[in-house]
């Protein structure tokens, strides 16, 4: 399948965009590098700081439309009331654990695909700093000083995320690693934020089983404490700004970790009901990897111009009626 990026990269579009260059220097061939090195890319496309949506919005525009359902004329909404969230505690075996995430990045830099080391490393501090202000008793651990048998332990356990991702690293989100990032977590690991990664925050609440509500109590809670310290780069039109077009808006991931033998025996039915719940299915070890032992990664879809009570909505619904179809299979 061809990425996003390649179906709407015309010889019109790029002859329009390639000599363009944002105030912080990003240009085209910046923003499509990552799709074209890696051809097996969804989307393939960066941007590199907010104007890169107003600038190369020939570009993005169709690909935010695709992805998301979004038109220029939609208006994007946000909503953390956990109370409006519907039957969201599942207490079944099928399902081995639960994790939302948010991305962010903050407000006056340029994204991490166009920032410099100083920058990083800036950003770096500011985070750091607010994170000691959370009312949760937790320590952030940098990527240089962590031992690599800590590092190994962290990613095989869900918690901390790979090294050498080729398609951010085409996407120029790995230079000078892993100097600025790094990991927070509470000392239960239920409320972690990797910092500097394909996002400068990305803000994760997780734990085993399917209690979706309290997961998404604690992300609320801890977010809006981290609110107060840093300001999160936004736009009206497409909430919160992110480094890849999927995150824009909530820039929220909620999935769960399910097991599912009869449907991986007919995968036709189970993308039928994902496409109808807005899910997209993701591998064991997350995005562009594969399912092992019928466990799989549902998640909400679409990020921009839904709520994110709507996001874990939507997750919750699907993963209902996935669990009928695989009881009736
Ligand atoms: P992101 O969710 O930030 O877009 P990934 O898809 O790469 O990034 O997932 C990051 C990590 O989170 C991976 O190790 C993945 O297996 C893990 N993960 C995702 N969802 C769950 C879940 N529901 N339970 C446990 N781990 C999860
Ligand atoms: N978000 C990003 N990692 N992804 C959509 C990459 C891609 O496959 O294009």
């Amino acid at each position: 399948m061809q990425s996003l990026m390649k179906k709407y990269l015309t010889d019109e579009v790029h002859g329009k965009l390639k000599n363009l260059k944002t105030k912080s220097g990003y240009t085209l061939d910046m923003a499509i590098n990552s799709g074209l090195e890696n051809p097996d890319s969804s989307i393939g496309i960066y941007a590199g700081d907010e104007e890169s949506y107003e600038l190369f919005d020939d570009m993005f525009s169709p690909i935010i439309e695709e992805y998301h359902g979004f038109t220029k004329d939609d208006k994007h909404k946000s909503s953390l009331d956990v109370s409006k969230l519907k039957d969201a505690t599942f207490n079944d075996e099928h399902i081995l654990s639960t994790r939302i995430r948010v991305g962010r990045n903050l407000k006056n830099f340029p994204l991490g695909t166009n920032i410099s080391k100083s920058q990083r490393d800036e950003i770096e501090s500011m985070i750091v700093e607010a994170l000691k202000s959370l009312s949760c008793k937790g320590k952030y651990y940098s990527l240089e000083s962590m031992s690599e048998e800590d590092r190994k332990h962290l990613i095989k356990e869900h918690f901390l995320f790979k090294e050498g991702d080729r398609f951010l690293k085409a996407a120029g989100l790995n230079r000078d690693w892993p100097s600025g990032r790094g990991i927070y977590h509470n000392e239960d690991k239920t409320f972690l934020v990797w910092v500097n990664e394909e996002d400068q925050l990305r803000i994760i609440s997780m734990q085993k089983g399917g209690d979706i509500q309290e997961v998404f109590a604690r992300l609320v809670q801890y977010l809006n404490e981290l609110e107060q310290k840093l300001s999160f780069a936004y736009s009206k039109h497409l909430g919160f700004i992110a480094s890849c077009p999927t995150n824009l808006g909530t820039a929220m991931r909620a999935s769960v970790h399910v097991k599912l033998p009869n449907l991986a025996k007919d995968m036709s039915k189970f993308e039928e009901i994902c496409k109808k719940h807005h899910l997209q299915i993701r591998g064991i070890n997350g995005e562009h990897s594969k399912s092992e032992e019928a466990i799989f990664d549902i998640s909400n879809k679409r990020r921009l111009g839904v709520s994110e009570v709507e996001c874990v909505q939507d997750m919750v619904d699907g993963v209902r009626s996935l669990l009928e179809a695989e009881k009736f299979f």
